[in-house]
């Protein structure tokens, strides 16, 4: 067994900011937020490459388990790429939409309008693919690679992929956040390591001209909010 690391406390650094600034900022935030759609209609027009690595930068900061970082973001740009994703999702999700998914659940989704066709997938002139790192792999000094136990990798990963969305929200980038199911091709596709699950598929991008999303409402406050 190594030595666990030794815990080294360092003064927090912390902006509070005036009351009456902390209300701005907090309101400009959330009224930002609520504009954030799931988009499914992108245009080709590239995206600035460091509005996606601050994205990434941001979702890496997030809080982790044993700060372990369970996370490992691939950016796929290449076009072969992007088609070879697009068809292998699509694959899939002809299979779940036709054969895999309930009644019941194929009735949930009907008010977005999906269906197995994904060409957001190579329209979009980026994806994100958020890989969840199951346990860790350490190299050891022999050669040998540890297996690391990871803590709450889910909620982890779930938390890094909330900030990742908000960055690219704020830079005026669209999202749509995509789990075609089963999603193990894209670790096959992108060459990832056994220890990584896929996540999440995120295409980003500027929406297309003509872009419409659902209209969906979200549940008020005093739905969501129970106070004690
Ligand atoms: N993965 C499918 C189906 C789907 C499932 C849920 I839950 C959604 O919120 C949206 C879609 C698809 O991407 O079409």
């Amino acid at each position: 067994m190594n030595e666990p690391a030794i815990y080294q406390p360092e003064p927090l650094l912390h902006h509070r900011p005036a009351p009456d600034e902390a209300l701005v900022s907090s309101r400009e935030f959330l009224s930002r937020m609520l504009q954030r759609r799931t988009v499914r209609h992108f245009s080709a027009e590239p995206v600035a490459d460091e509005l996606i690595e601050n994205a990434i930068r941001t979702a890496a900061s997030a809080p982790s388990g044993a700060n372990q970082q369970p996370w490992t973001f691939v950016w796929v740009r290449d076009a072969e790429l992007k088609r070879e994703i697009r068809s292998a999702a699509e694959a899939e999700e002809r299979r779940s939409y036709e054969e895999r998914m309930s009644e019941e659940w194929l009735r949930a989704l009907a008010p977005l309008g999906t269906d197995w066709r994904k060409p957001m997938l190579e329209e979009a002139p980026a994806l994100i693919v958020v890989f969840r790192q199951a346990h860790g792999l350490v190299a050891e000094a022999d050669g040998e690679t540890r297996r690391i136990k990871h803590y709450y990798s889910e909620e982890s990963v779930g938390i890094a992929v909330g900030l990742l969305l908000v960055s690219l929200h704020l830079a005026g980038l669209a999202t749509l956040t995509h789990t075609p199911s089963p999603m193990r091709f894209l670790g096959q596709l992108l060459g990832r390591p056994a220890n990584e699950r896929a996540f999440v598929l995120i295409p980003v991008g500027y929406p297309a001209a003509d872009a419409v999303v659902p209209r969906i409402q979200k549940k008020s406050l005093a739905e969501v909010l129970v106070r004690r």
